[in-house]
């Protein structure tokens, strides 16, 4: 499968695998969210688990302010984050 739909799947995998925990499945609650950002995040975010910058975290990407963040919301940030990550990578070519 080429390179980039295969990421496409394995990011709609991860949110499935977490946001199917509990309550509504297509969405994130917080607990949810702070997995998430520790299991696939890790480094790249630095301190998820801080509660503190979890909340704010959660709160910057609930951009309709409906407590949740569904996968339109999560992607945004996936994207953000991986134009970071390429700037980061021009820049050290
Ligand atoms: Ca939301």
């Amino acid at each position: 499968m080429p390179e980039v739909q295969q990421a496409m799947g394995l990011l709609i995998n991860a949110f499935d695998k977490y946001s199917s925990k509990e309550g509504d499945k297509f969405s994130l609650n917080k607990a949810e969210l702070k997995e998430l950002l520790e299991n696939e995040f890790g480094e790249l975010l630095g301190k998820a688990n801080d509660k503190a910058a979890v909340d704010g975290i959660f709160k910057d990407l609930d951009t309709n302010k409906d407590n949740r963040v569904d996968f339109r919301e999560f992607v945004s940030m996936v994207c953000c984050l991986t134009q970071m990550c390429h700037e980061y990578f021009i820049s050290k070519k």
